[in-house]
């Protein structure tokens, strides 16, 4: 399976640092939706479920986490702890975030609206709409 990582580049001074992040330029879709995830518990795994046609980039701003993903052939798990690098979840890929870290935040950019009917689950169906 093929990972897709995008290491966005950092604009930095004696401020600190900052990331842009443009759709089309260094997102690979136009951005319909940006959410975020805060107060994430260690041990609460979230995501379990793929989108039909969802593309997102999932970006760690804060502390660390891992990130299953499942094309239903292979998996692999990705640790995302750096806030200048963006993973990409394409759709039909099956995901699960876990193991945050404390003070883990997550930023997702995401290519379309919240839409339920988008997402599979429930991971029998997810593996039968992939055959
Ligand atoms: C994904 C991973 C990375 C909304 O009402 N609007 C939204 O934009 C989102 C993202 C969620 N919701 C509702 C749906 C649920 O009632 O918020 C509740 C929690 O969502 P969910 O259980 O799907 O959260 P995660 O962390 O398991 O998954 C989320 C996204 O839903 C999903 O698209 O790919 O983050």
């Amino acid at each position: 399976m093929e990972i897709v990582k995008i290491d966005f580049p950092v604009i930095g001074d004696e401020r600190g640092s900052l990331v842009a992040l443009e759709q089309l330029k260094n997102i690979p879709f136009e951005i319909k939706r940006v959410y975020y995830m805060y107060d994430l518990q260690n041990d609460l795994a979230r995501g379990f479920h793929a989108h039909k046609e969802l593309q997102q980039i999932l970006i760690c701003l804060n502390g660390s986490c891992k990130v299953l993903l499942d094309n239903g052939k292979e998996k692999q798990v990705i640790l995302l702890d750096k806030p200048n690098s963006g993973l990409l979840i394409d759709t039909m890929i099956w995901h699960e975030m876990f193991e945050f870290s404390d003070n883990c935040s997550l930023i997702v950019i995401a290519s379309d609206y919240y839409n339920e009917d988008d997402y599979y689950r429930n991971y029998e169906a997810f593996l039968e709409a992939i055959k």
